[in-house]
């Protein structure tokens, strides 16, 4: 899970890693000092994502010709782009957060797969696999509150200034920042040779597939929107109803909560009024 640099080679990172789909933390994976400058004097014209837990709610991605150059030629991530059966998305996204924030349990959506370099400061990782899947907001990619249990089995890993993590695609993570002015860039690309989506996932785009037809999911990957093609209606349907129940429940306790509240202080005026017309 945790290897130095100095020990992989980069040529087998996409078997031994991304087609096994590995998390795997790389210690001192680049030299930052160089990017991190690049990044500070830009910082007008790319825009970080500050906000406390702002990763699920916000997906503002930067394009910038002299970080894309400098981060694509990183020697681990050149030989990643370089392979034909992986396609990335040119767009970044910067994190840019201090000492305390989480961004909390998610997966990141449309299937696809993350590297995130650590600019400055520090983050503790938490991890958790697809197989294990923590129930979700309806419609949405982050875990609900609680689910204590589950959380605690999660994997944790400390990335530093110089690091790089991969984590595979539908993998839970939730992040705290460890120190102020803590800088990561995230990057996402597809694996062309892997056509598995978790289940939520596909069945929650092939609901978004019955109200716009031609609805194309994530990068435009054939193999899957394919995939998606072929879920049962009868499965598509059922899982609109398990998303919507929650909704549903929420929105009839809600009603009743009222409705007591109504009668309660309707009871309350008609007595004071009574009581009123007695005295
Ligand atoms: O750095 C963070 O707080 C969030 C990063 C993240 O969720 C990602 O890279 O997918
Ligand atoms: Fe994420």
């Amino acid at each position: 899970m945790i290897i130095n640099s100095q020990e992989i080679e980069y040529r087998n990172f996409y078997r031994d890693f991304i087609q096994s789909k590995k998390p795997i933390l790389i210690k001192s994976a680049f030299k930052p000092n160089t990017l991190n400058k690049i990044v500070t004097d830009k910082k007008d014209k790319i825009k970080p994502l500050y906000s406390r837990g702002a990763a699920p709610f916000l997906y503002t991605y930067f394009d910038d010709s002299t970080i894309r150059n400098y981060v694509f030629n990183l020697p681990i991530i050149k030989c990643l782009l370089d392979n034909p059966n992986t396609q990335f998305r040119e767009k970044m996204r910067l994190w840019h957060h201090n000492k305390g924030n989480i961004s909390y349990f998610h997966y990141d959506q449309r299937s696809t797969d993350l590297l995130n370099i650590c600019l400055s400061g520090s983050k503790q990782w938490l991890l958790l696999p697809p197989d294990a899947p923590l129930k979700c907001w309806p419609f949405y990619n982050i875990a609900l509150p609680f689910q204590r249990k589950k959380k605690k089995q999660a994997i944790s890993l400390i990335m530093e200034q110089g690091d790089l993590i991969y984590i595979p695609r539908n993998w839970f993570h939730q992040l705290m920042t460890l120190e102020h002015n803590t800088k990561n860039i995230n990057l996402i690309f597809n694996d062309l040779t892997d056509n598995q989506m978790a289940t939520r996932e596909r069945e929650l785009t092939s609901i978004k597939r019955l109200f716009i037809p031609n609805y194309i999911y994530g990068d435009n990957i054939a193999m899957l929107n394919n995939t998606i093609d072929s879920v049962p209606i009868l499965k598509t349907l059922a899982r609109l109803f398990r998303e919507l129940l929650p909704i549903f429940i929420f929105i009839f306790i809600t009603i009743i909560f009222l409705s007591i509240q109504a009668v309660t202080l309707g009871t309350i005026a008609i007595n004071t009024i009574i009581l009123k017309q007695i005295s």
